[in-house]
């Protein structure tokens, strides 16, 4: 496939670990309900409706795109981590937060999960989308495609939507070890069809969600949600290979995970993203020089006004950088933006990205 030629590799040079003259910024769910452009959508259409029609989808990735003009560095295509549980043959409703309706109870509902899922034609509308959008996109900033973690995935499964305790799936972990692995092995494997189809589609960097890896003891993390996460690393660059497709960088988003980022650094990411509880400075020493950083300013500083804003901006910057040119970073907030923020208080934002970071 051909596409225009990209004006803007910031990201992309960041995630292979270069120096660049100022930190690529972008920020998680940034095409979202704290944009009066996308509920005027929304307004209209159902949440996956807008996912599965490639028109929509490619319309609401641009809103931000279009906003924020040089100052963002990186489009998400518009979708979301449980169409990977829909392509299993699971029922997924979004009122407003995600509800199964026949979530997995026991070991024994693994058999209703359809086999053999063919992802390119369940996932289709997703590679269509992503297709559009890098057109539409005329290669102002690069295009990124994503994918939940196993784990995260597994405990919408089970669970049946969002969870404070996880312990219908952290049941199944303790009592049904041997089942669990299986089920997120061939959660995984699902994710590799996905995200190998999203590259072929135009996708030029990946990242998977594991947005729940930090609920999980460091080693029962170890245990269950790092070699399926492993097996995605590994599988989508055997299979892009095996392809002739040029790999993209990939990152791995494993929220709360702090105490494990050295164990993460052999897991076959190029990008670790990190959430806020951790200081920039202490995540460089625990993962060296292996892997580029992304993250982490605390997504609630954006209710805190301007100051707060270009203060924590600012210091955030020099815990990054360390007096030097900005090197392996890519700056984010440690977490989604959420619904209630000023679009023009992230507008701020960025802009202090680009003032603090510059070399
Ligand atoms: O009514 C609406 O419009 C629903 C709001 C919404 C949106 C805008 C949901 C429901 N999903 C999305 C889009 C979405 N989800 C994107 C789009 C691209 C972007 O701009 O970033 C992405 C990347 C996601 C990923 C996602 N969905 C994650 C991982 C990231 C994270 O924030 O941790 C998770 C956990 C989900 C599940 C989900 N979908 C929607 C909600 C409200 C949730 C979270 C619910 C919960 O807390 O359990």
């Amino acid at each position: 496939m051909s596409f225009p030629p990209l004006k803007n590799d910031l990201i992309l040079r960041a995630a292979r670990g270069e120096e660049t003259e100022r930190a690529p910024v972008w920020v998680m769910r940034q095409a979202g309900r704290y944009l009066p452009e996308f509920l005027a959508v929304r307004a209209d259409h159902g949440f996956f409706e807008i996912c599965r029609t490639p028109e929509l989808a490619k319309e609401v990735t641009l809103q931000p795109i279009r906003r924020y003009t040089g100052l963002i560095d990186a489009a998400i295509i518009f979708s979301d981590i449980l169409v990977v549980p829909q392509a299993l043959g699971m029922e997924v409703q979004m009122n407003p937060g995600p509800h199964f309706p026949d979530p997995l109870v026991t070991p024994a509902d693994i058999e209703k999960l359809t086999k053999d899922v063919d992802v390119d034609k369940e996932l289709g509308y997703v590679y269509e989308a992503i297709t559009q959008t890098r057109h539409a996109l005329n290669g102002e900033v690069p295009l990124i495609g994503f994918c939940g973690a196993p784990w995260t995935l597994f405990s919408y499964m089970i669970e049946g939507g969002s969870t404070k305790t996880f312990q219908k799936c952290k049941t199944w972990l303790f009592k049904y070890p041997e089942e669990s692995k299986a089920l997120l092995d061939r959660i995984a494997d699902v994710c590799v069809d996905f995200l190998v189809g999203q590259v072929k589609a135009g996708a030029q960097l990946l990242q998977v969600f594991d947005s729940w890896a930090g609920e999980l003891a460091p080693h029962h993390f170890e245990e269950f949600a790092l070699p399926s996460l492993k097996r995605i690393a590994s599988g989508v660059r055997e299979k892009l290979a095996a392809a002739n497709v040029p790999a993209v960088p990939m990152t791995l988003f494993p929220k709360g995970a702090n105490s494990q980022l050295a164990s993460l650094v052999d897991a076959g990411y190029d990008v670790i993203g990190i959430d806020w509880c951790i200081d920039p400075a202490d995540a460089r020493k625990s993962v060296g020089d292996k892997v580029a950083l992304q993250g982490n300013l605390d997504p609630m500083l954006l209710y805190g006004g301007r100051d707060a804003i270009e203060r924590e901006v600012k210091r955030m910057c020099e815990r990054f950088r360390g007096g030097k040119a900005p090197k392996a970073w890519i700056c984010n907030l440690g977490h989604g933006i959420t619904p209630g923020v000023d679009p023009e208080d992230l507008r701020w934002f960025f802009q202090c990205v680009h003032k603090y970071s510059a070399a």
